[in-house]
């Protein structure tokens, strides 16, 4: 291998001259690049300001929330808030997030390869997916939708007079940015690993971003096609959905929910690879399991899509399919636990080291394991029926999403950091913001557990004065949530001058992309690598770094 590891002291060293950053200027070399390390930079950014977007509605949906009367926003302004604040999230935000940037960025370097198989569809991608946020906040300038994110019938298609078609359009057009990166991802992660990178040799981050491409290449035309059936319903009253017409309803949410309950293993399993890095890294141990991890990972892909049901145990499906679908839907906790399992095993005896990503990735096994309990909880048939509709399942579902996903995102944007722009974050600072979110989030969540369980229903913007203690305590750690994610913006965006030159590998990690410098040239690789050794072979590195030393030295 012709590149360079790094050496102990980087701190006189200058950035390189040459790399994929300034490869090229000006905007046009931006908005015109096949390079995949760059587009990973333009969804970086446009993610984030979507992020802070659907992050205002649901602050004011949580202000809103502070006092039991509906006091501050109209009845029909929340529900436009909550449902702008859901659809932001999970389809501008949560889908794209770890696989478009971090997935874009790393799993071509990861295999050893110069690029993904198809540079510009993954430049399309990028811009159905700018197209799929304009639509939507067309829709918001036109006076908004009110559907909530999950577009149920007869509301969406009958009695709603707000601006679904729009929206609808945005997902339909979104959707296809995340069909083209599955599809994109796939073929490089089949045809394009560098010699002796076998597929038992990838760094679980490929593994994960795999299963979850298969997710999104077989799951989101399901949902694309719901959405073409309610617009079609909504304008020129096709029947499909309404029984007066021989359609039915409940046809609706099987196929609303046959996408999106493997949507949230789309959202949460390329967070599960940044955090099985992470873990590998600042324990200093291959992961426990490996093989293991990554099957579950497909496990998790496959078991998906046979569960789609449990959210459905009230609207009227038969008790024996609600039995068959309750559990199934325990079955698919299984592959969960085995990660959750094996991170803690390579945890076990491991030299760790708390650096920043390493905390967020405490953050996200904590949280994620109260999530995911919580969803055991759901999936039992007669529990739900008293939960569903609660802010138990608002708290489920940020636990998860938020608690889990969100910190892997941040875990892997700080560990990846020093390589995608060749500069340290302040450690102090970022590890302050770490601890912030999680008090932030725990304050802001739990609460939630509670209100739902003793009836709070969810989507009302006002409630009983029995609720508002809780309510308040919601509201206030929302808040401290809130400036724990901007914190980051602002260190990180001044890091980017200020912050000191990290070297090409800071952290002594193993994977491939730490042997390049950074930030990496544009082809990645001025020669192809041979891999002759295993993830995560700690050994192996610290061998290679005594040859240098002692050959350059
Ligand atoms: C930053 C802190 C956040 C706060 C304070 C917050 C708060 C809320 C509130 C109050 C609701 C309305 C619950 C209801 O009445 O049903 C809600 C709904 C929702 N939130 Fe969040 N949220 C936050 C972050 C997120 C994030 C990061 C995501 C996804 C990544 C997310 C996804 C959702 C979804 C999908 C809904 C359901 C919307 C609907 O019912 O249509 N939230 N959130
Ligand atoms: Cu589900």
């Amino acid at each position: 291998m012709s590149t360079i590891v790094s050496l102990p002291d980087q701190s006189t060293a200058a950035l390189p001259k040459r790399n994929y950053l300034n490869a090229e200027h000006g905007l046009l070399s931006w908005l015109l690049t096949g390079d995949h390390k760059r587009i990973a930079m333009l969804y970086l950014i446009s993610i984030t300001g979507f992020f802070f977007l659907g992050g205002a509605f649901a602050g004011l949906v949580r202000l809103e929330l502070l006092t039991p009367a509906g006091d501050l926003l109209a009845a029909d302004t929340y529900n436009k808030m909550f449902t702008m604040h859901g659809i932001v999230m999970i389809f501008l935000f949560l889908v794209p997030s770890v696989p478009a940037t971090l997935g874009n960025f790393l799993i071509p370097i990861m295999i050893g390869a110069k690029d993904l198989a198809f540079p510009k569809i993954n430049l399309l991608s990028w811009y159905l997916y700018l197209v799929g946020g304009t639509f939507t906040l067309t829709a918001l300038v036109l006076g908004g939708v009110d559907t909530g994110w999950t577009f149920t019938t007869p509301l969406s298609t009958h009695y709603l007079n707000t601006h679904v078609i729009t929206t609808g359009l945005a997902i339909f057009v979104a959707g296809f940015s995340s069909i083209f990166t599955g599809l994109n991802f796939i073929v490089t992660i089949h045809r394009m690993r560098a010699p002796g990178m076998t597929w038992f040799r990838m760094p679980l981050f490929v593994w994960s971003n795999y299963a979850a491409s298969i997710l999104m290449v077989l799951g989101t035309p399901v949902l694309a096609i719901a959405i073409v059936l309610v617009v079609l319903e909504r304008t020129v009253g096709l029947g499909v959905f309404d029984p007066s017409k021989g359609g039915d309803p409940l046809l609706f949410q099987h196929l609303f929910w046959f996408y999106s309950h493997p949507a949230v293993y789309i959202m949460i399993l390329p967070g599960m690879g940044v955090i099985s890095e992470v873990i590998a890294n600042f324990s200093r141990k291959r992961v426990f399991g490996y093989t293991a991890v990554a099957f579950s990972s497909v496990a998790i892909a496959v078991f998906g899509f046979f569960v789609w049901a449990h959210h459905m145990f009230i609207m009227g499906v038969s008790n024996y399919s609600a039995l068959v679908f309750s559990l199934l839907t325990m079955l698919v906790a299984v592959p969960s636990a085995i990660k959750i399992f094996n991170w803690s095993a390579t945890l076990y005896k491991g030299s760790i080291t708390f650096e920043t990503p390493m905390l967020y990735a405490f953050g996200f096994i904590g949280l994620f394991t109260i999530g995911g309990l919580t969803g055991v909880f759901l999936g039992s048939l007669g529990m739900d029926i008293h939960l569903t509709e609660t802010y138990f399942i608002v708290a489920h579902f940020h636990f998860v999403m938020v608690g889990g996903m969100l910190m892997a995102f941040l875990a892997g944007i700080h560990f990846w950091w020093p390589k995608m722009t060749g500069r340290m974050y302040p450690e102090s600072l970022s590890k302050l913001a770490a601890v912030t979110t999680f008090i932030g989030f725990i304050l802001t969540f739990f609460p939630q557990f509670i209100l739902g369980y003793l009836g709070m229903p969810r989507r009302y913007h006002a409630y009983p004065a029995d609720y508002q203690v809780l309510n308040v305590l919601s509201t206030a750690g929302a808040t401290v949530l809130g400036v724990g994610y901007l914190l980051p913006i602002l260190y990180l965006a001044w890091s980017l001058k200020y912050g000191e030159i990290a070297g090409s590998n800071p952290w002594q990690a193993t994977g491939l992309e730490w042997q390049l410098q950074s930030p990496p040239v544009t082809e990645n690789f001025t020669e192809i690598p041979y891999v002759d050794y295993e993830a995560y072979d700690f050994e192996w590195l610290a061998h290679k770094q005594k040859q240098e030393v002692t050959t350059v030295g």
